[in-house]
């Protein structure tokens, strides 16, 4: 029978199915292979014996957390406590982008924000609309709701961002805990170990302590530099074939950052993650 891993705990996985929720071992067979079964896996069991007998192949993966199949990634991202950090959001969606995972924008706390900081955001906004990604804020609940059905969700962002109380306001039922952090300390602290998923509005949904352990230095150059969709877009037009939009002094892409085409903060990053990978 067809199912999938939601939940995982040393050699026991947790499998649904169109009928039921089990507790599958898996087959000898896997360790053999040196392949570990991950959440998010489909795969097929035999429910008498319960064990998994097949994993289908993967559309993709990721390490930490560790998770198979991801259809997209919401981005929780505040814009104060913490602090909006364009740093985070675009190597976020440059992992994404390189893995083929969809990323949906979704900004936080817009509520302590001062009337000019907002316009601020506001522009920000606009221009990550304009390059096509979703851009949802946490109080647009109807709009977050529609997001899920038959997707593998995956919540990530900075811990304190919000997404606890985001999944708790869309499903009381979740109860899941909620708090100030007491800052650095708690940054770069994991338990991605215990992944797991749960059903919201006809979707899977993972609630993950953030994505901060992954690393732009793994992608290579050149596929970094796509990662960046509007500067490789506009790239297309440099007098250059292999121009790298850093140190060539005629530069189309260079020349939109003056005009304001290309967000500053992007292009900063952009030449930050080139040329240290981070
Ligand atoms: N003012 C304000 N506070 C928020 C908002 N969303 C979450 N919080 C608060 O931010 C803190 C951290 O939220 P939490 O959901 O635990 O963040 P998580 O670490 O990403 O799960 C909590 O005290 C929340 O009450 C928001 O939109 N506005
Ligand atoms: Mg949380
Ligand atoms: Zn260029």
């Amino acid at each position: 029978m067809d199912g999938r891993i939601i939940k995982s705990l040393s050699d026991l996985y947790t499998v649904k199915t169109s009928k039921e929720i089990i507790d599958c071992k898996a087959r000898g067979v896997f360790r053999n292979k040196k392949i570990t079964p991950l959440v998010g896996d489909l795969v097929i069991i035999d429910e008498n014996k319960k064990i998994i007998t097949d994993l289908k192949s993967r559309k993709n993966s990721l390490v930490r957390p560790p998770l198979a199949n991801i259809d997209q990634i919401f981005i929780v991202t505040s814009v104060k406590k913490p602090d909006f950090s364009s740093n985070l959001l675009d190597k976020m969606i440059a992992m994404l982008e390189y893995n083929n995972i969809r990323p949906i924008i979704c900004f936080t706390k817009m509520d302590l924000l001062s009337k000019i900081e907002k316009k601020e955001i506001k522009k920000i906004i606009k221009y990550y609309k304009s390059l096509g990604y979703t851009v949802i804020i946490n109080n647009e609940l109807r709009k977050i709701r529609k997001i899920f059905k038959n997707k593998l969700t995956v919540f990530a962002g900075q811990s304190g961002a919000g997404k606890s109380t985001l999944l708790n306001r869309l499903d009381k039922s979740l109860s899941l805990k909620t708090g100030e952090i007491s800052n650095a300390l708690n940054r770069g602290k994991h338990t991605t170990r215990h992944v797991e998923l749960f059903s919201l509005y006809n979707g899977l949904v993972a609630d993950t302590p953030g994505f901060s352990s992954f690393d732009l230095k793994d992608i290579p150059k050149d596929e970094l530099k796509k990662t960046f969709i509007e500067i490789n877009k506009y790239g297309e037009k440099c007098e250059y074939k292999n121009c790298s939009h850093i140190n060539e002094r005629e530069c189309y892409v260079k020349e939109m950052v003056k005009n304001n085409k290309i967000l500053k903060s992007r292009y900063d990053n952009y030449k930050r993650f080139m040329n240290e990978g981070e």
